[in-house]
């Protein structure tokens, strides 16, 4: 069974989202594996996007993410990340569509709700800095 790493970032924290959200992958069939409240440490920050060190928006990325607490979570299931990534929509809130989480409760790029893995390998790495 496939695992997937997900988690809502401080905004959807700071919003009282972090039910909506879970309650989607519930909805979807997903099965939580593992979860916690964190405040993420700069160090993590930067290496759970270091593919975006180069990127001109990467400080305010790393800035914006230890902000506040975030809720990490571990979903389990048949192509949990392909079906995660669909739950969340497009990076860009203002491209996801209605239905997804992205499309339905966020607005700009900068503040979009929620993370989740981009393919399986992404994930175990992601998986083995927030839970390993
Ligand atoms: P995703 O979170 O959909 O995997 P990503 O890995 O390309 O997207 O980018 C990571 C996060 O960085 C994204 O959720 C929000 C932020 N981001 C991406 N592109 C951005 C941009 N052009 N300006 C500001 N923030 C951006
Ligand atoms: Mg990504």
């Amino acid at each position: 069974m496939e695992k997937t790493f997900v988690m809502v970032k401080p905004d959807g924290v700071q919003r009282g989202l972090i039910g909506a959200v879970v309650s989607r992958f519930e909805q979807k069939g997903l099965t939580l594996a593992d979860a916690k409240v964190m405040t993420i440490p700069r160090a993590l920050a930067e290496e759970h996007y270091g593919e975006h060190r180069e990127k001109k928006f990467f400080g305010e990325l790393v800035d914006f993410i230890t902000s506040g607490p975030v809720f990490a979570m571990v979903w389990e299931g048949p192509n949990a990340v392909q079906n995660a990534r669909t739950l969340i929509g497009k990076t860009n809130p203002a491209e996801a569509g209605p239905g997804t989480i992205r499309g339905d409760y966020a607005l700009i790029v900068d503040s979009n709700i929620v993370h989740g893995s981009d393919s399986p390998e992404s994930a175990a790495r992601e998986i083995g800095l927030f839970f390993g």
